[in-house]
């Protein structure tokens, strides 16, 4: 590691900066609970602490002895190695915030603390054995999450499930391994047709299988946690007027974006982020799409296309009242993922089921699944709320199959792309031994293979790791973790 120095003093705010009642800093390295007594009003108190203790008590200005003032009147929590988060002896010092917690911070770097490095804490967490790569990543995750269903998934690769997932599939290959291994001793042995048979019949054959099979279902679980993770983009548009600003301030129940009965009333578009059914959805609405004079709102409808480009999801407001419209079916979008609304229910006249159907010309490029769907207008009011609990399966519904079949299965998932990229080549080296063993090839041929298969899932959980890799990972955490 060339930043990352494992056993010396380190300090850093943990909470947020800015204005706040109270500020956490961290403390932690071989010798802190010392370093931190020589500032504290207490010391003695402090180094008779046990582990897992809390000591009330002022943060001096100078180490003791010095001449120097109180700088804050703190609780100070005491962790002893091995049980502690960095797995060394550290400290958590609840001071006040804002500008008391910088000179907390500049007395404890009077007595020998240096600030610490993003990732730092769960970096020696990893290097201390007190958790492997997956956990350490969901750590990240559970800070950055942002619906409960986020939080959730990311509090199960933090209690292990992943990590024992990973290991499971890892103890089957290493199974196959070993026999393959003791196939190949034997056969070396005995006479040359002996090695022959033994090829064909690829020892282990069956839990090779199964790891695959467990393999490819976390492989698959990757795009279903990136959505719960990083959420969708979903841009409501439609004609001026059709009430595209009504639904979206009924999907956020706020008025946040004016509305009005003049046409053209949303010139800029304006986002949200809410979760649905734990789904993080990044919400946009858009300017009317029409042909403008009016150069800002020309600029406004050329926005709207450029967001409707980048959708993940679009949700098409017909006015209800006026009807379909000629100019729908030119900016209804073939093969974007598209819920239409058939808004203002409470005044429409008959849904257009059919003829809605019929009127639009699919083009050739357009796959049927991915066309289809849009053709089928949700009744709706965004005055009434009618069709509102359907607007909302509908949405989570449509993002989820955009995120695959495999995002209604629940069951251990992955967390980062380090991890897929990890368990896809494992995959691929376990389907390469699979493969030359359908081949009837050599059992030395198809060893290197598992053995390759084996390595990259080590990877995954840190048991076997390059000082690149872990530097890279761990200065993606903030300050503090
Ligand atoms: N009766 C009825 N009126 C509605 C409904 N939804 C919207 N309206 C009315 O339709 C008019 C236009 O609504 P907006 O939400 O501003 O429409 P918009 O699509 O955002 O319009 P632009 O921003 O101009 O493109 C307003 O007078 C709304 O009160 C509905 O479900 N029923
Ligand atoms: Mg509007």
């Amino acid at each position: 590691m060339n930043s990352y120095v494992h056993d010396d003093l380190i300090a850093a705010v943990a909470t947020p900066p800015g204005k706040g009642a109270l500020t956490l800093i961290r403390l932690s390295g071989k010798g802190s609970i010392e370093a931190a007594a020589e500032v504290f009003s207490r010391p003695e108190k402090l180094l008779r602490s046990p582990g897992n203790t809390i000591v009330h008590g002022w943060i001096l200005e100078h180490p003791t002895g010095e001449q120097g003032g109180k700088v804050d009147e703190v609780m100070v929590s005491v962790y002893r190695a091995p049980a502690s988060y960095t797995g060394e002896d550290s400290l958590e010092i609840s001071c006040h915030g804002g500008i008391a917690s910088t000179a907390v911070l500049a007395a404890l770097r009077r007595s020998g603390f240096r600030d610490a490095l993003p990732g730092e804490f769960s970096f020696r967490a990893f290097m201390n054995g007190k958790i492997d790569l997956s956990r350490s990543e969901s750590v990240m995750e559970l800070v950055s999450a942002k619906t409960d269903r986020g939080r959730s998934n990311a509090v199960g690769r933090l209690l292990g499930v992943l990590e024992d997932e990973i290991n499971g599939i890892k103890k089957l290959l290493l199974d196959v391994l070993a026999e393959t291994e003791l196939y190949l001793d034997y056969s070396e042995d005995e006479a040359d047709a002996a090695a022959g048979e033994a090829a064909g019949a690829f020892p282990g054959r069956e839990k090779a299988e199964e790891a695959g099979g467990r393999l490819q279902k976390l492989s698959l679980s990757w795009r279903r946690e990136r959505l719960y993770q990083d959420g969708a983009l979903a841009v409501i548009a439609g004609l001026p007027n059709a009430g595209k600003s009504s639904v979206f301030n009924l999907l956020l129940r706020e008025e946040r974006s004016i509305v009005t009965e003049i046409p053209g009333t949303t010139r800029d578009w304006i986002e949200a982020w809410l979760s649905i059914e734990g789904i993080p959805v990044r919400l946009i609405d858009t300017a009317g799409l029409r042909n403008s004079g009016d150069p800002a709102e020309r600029a406004g409808v050329e926005r709207s296309r450029e967001l409707l480009e980048s959708a993940d999801l679009l949700i098409y407001v017909i006015d209800g009242e006026r009807g379909l419209q000629e100019d729908d079916l030119n900016f209804l979008h073939p093969g974007k993922t598209t819920i239409v609304l058939w808004n203002k229910l409470d005044r429409a006249k008959a849904l257009e089921n059919m003829i809605f159907e019929e009127k639009v010309s699919v083009p050739e490029t357009a796959n049927d699944k991915s066309y289809g769907t849009p053709l089928r207008p949700l009744p709706f009011s965004a005055r009434t709320g009618e069709g509102m609990t359907e607007l909302l399966a509908a949405i989570a519904g449509a993002l989820r199959d955009t995120a695959g079949e495999a995002a209604e299965t629940e069951g251990t998932g992955l967390g980062t792309l380090r991890q897929k990229d990890l368990v896809d080549s494992a995959l691929a080296s376990l389907n390469e031994a699979l493969n030359l063993a359908k081949q009837h090839e050599a059992l030395d041929l198809i060893a290197p293979c598992l053995r390759e298969a084996v390595n990259a899932l080590g990877e995954i959980t840190g048991e076997v790791s390059s000082a690149d890799m872990l530097e890279l990972m761990f200065s993606t955490f903030c300050v503090g973790k």
